[in-house]
């Protein structure tokens, strides 16, 4: 078998592929990132869901927001996710967990949980009008997400910026999008385990054990939510003890608004406003620069002290406009940790590191998305050989696997749940 390097795969057939997993996950309103394991709606998934979507059905594809939109708290927040009600028992935790119904400022009509994920729905929302902007304008699709997107941002610009440093923190390992990543490690081993509500595992029906979170980061994940939900959610809560600011979710927050500037000007609102939003989050992401890592890290607002290991999140930064440290990023990617060694895909943690594990969620395993956001960030470098090399590898790796949701860096193989529609989306998004 060729070896696989992304070049001779065919692109009708991985889009042909990817579309009919995003069609067989899609239900009535929305896209489940995946049958089994995950059979809600999640957040930042819709977003890169609707990204690959638009180029089969943008209308879909705005649906896949509205949906979303259709959670939004009264404070502004997009919920982690938005609950299936016939389909409590198969995710832990799920609605009855939550109870966000009797939650003040939480919808009415949909059941949603308390956190949220990195924002990156401005972006998907921008790119879904661009992609036919005629059905968009018949929709008035951006009139009416353009409300809802602000209130989003003023929510994690206002009450999550609790360290008063210009970054939105993030207060559970899921609101990363990047869970039992080693950032959150320093920080989790002073969480209490011993949660109150009892461990159910629906996930280890569709996942091997050793492909997911541990028994004790469960405990810790309950124990956390249970005190966030039983604070109301309302971020008030002065004891709380997990707080980071994260360069993940804080870049995807300045690229959003970059994107919100964009709405605006097309709805011929002042744009002006967001520009300096963008740029303010990308002066404060500054304070998450390590040198010696040559890449970001995340920062314990509680303590101050800045998490000395490189992971794909302290590589986004490479998508913000006119950044001071792309040489250095740029070399960091290519060298040892990340991609130096041969790598198909992008590692999600420093492959030099002792406790690098290729098979282990975000451990190590390279994931779709962000080799896909590093593509975008290195063609907007003008590094378009490099991003075509690893989009034709999320196209192949892609369907050679049936659209696996992460793989081994560096042999591929395919690793946790599979028909995984974030990773359909994308692999269909790099046919275009
Ligand atoms: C918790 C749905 C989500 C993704 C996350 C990924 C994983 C959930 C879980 O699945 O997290 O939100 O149960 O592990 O880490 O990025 O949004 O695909």
């Amino acid at each position: 078998m060729a070896a696989p390097d992304g070049r001779g795969a065919d692109p009708r057939r991985i889009a042909a592929l990817g579309t009919a997993v995003l069609e067989a996950n899609w239900r009535t309103t929305h896209t489940v990132p995946a049958p089994g394991l995950y059979p809600h709606q999640w957040s930042w998934d819709s977003s890169f869901i609707a990204v690959g979507l638009r180029r089969v059905s943008p209308r879909r594809a705005g649906q896949e927001m509205d949906a979303l939109f259709a959670g939004q708290w009264d404070d502004g927040r997009l919920p982690q996710i938005v609950f299936d009600p016939h389909r409590d028992q198969d995710y832990a935790p799920g609605a009855s967990f939550w109870q966000s119904t009797s939650i003040p400022g939480a919808p009415r009509h949909a059941e949603t949980a308390g956190l949220v994920q990195p924002p990156n729905h401005a972006w998907a929302v921008w790119k879904i009008h661009q992609a036919d902007p005629a059905e968009s304008r018949r929709r008035s699709f951006l009139e009416r997400s353009y409300p809802k997107l602000v209130r989003w941002h003023g929510y994690l610009t206002g009450r999550r910026d609790r360290r008063g440093s210009g970054l939105a923190c993030i207060v559970h390992p899921w609101e990363s999008g990047t869970d039992n990543s080693p950032l959150w490690d320093d920080v989790m081993a002073r969480i209490p385990d011993d949660c109150r509500t009892p461990l159910n595992r629906p996930d280890l029906q569709h996942a091997d054990a050793g492909e997911r979170p541990s028994q004790k980061e469960y405990g810790k994940y309950f124990w956390m939510a249970e005190r966030y939900r039983d604070h109301s959610c309302d971020d008030e809560d002065r004891d709380y003890p997990f707080l980071m600011e994260d360069p993940l979710f804080n870049t995807l927050l300045a690229v959003s608004e970059l994107a919100l500037a964009d709405i605006a000007a097309e709805l011929g609102l002042p744009a002006g406003v967001h520009r300096e939003r963008a740029q303010r989050t990308a002066e404060a992401l500054e304070q998450l620069y390590v040198p010696e890592l040559g890449c970001y890290s995340a920062r314990d607002a509680i303590t101050g002290a800045v998490v000395r290991k490189a992971t794909v999140n302290g590589l986004m930064p490479l998508l913000l406009p006119g950044q001071a440290h792309a040489d250095e990023l740029i070399a960091t990617l290519n060298g040892p940790r990340f991609l130096g060694g041969g790598a198909l895909m992008v590692p999600s943690y420093d492959a030099t590191a002792e406790d690098h594990n290729p098979a282990l969620y975000w451990r190590g395993p390279a994931w779709f998305n962000m080799t896909w956001l590093v593509a975008e960030a290195l063609d907007r470098l003008g590094r378009t050989g490099q991003a075509d090399f690893l989009r034709g590898n999320i196209g192949k790796l892609a369907a050679e696997h049936d659209f696996p949701e992460y793989v081994d860096p560096w042999t591929g193989a395919a690793h946790g749940t599979r028909s995984f529609s974030w990773t359909a989306a994308l692999a269909l998004e790099t046919t275009y």
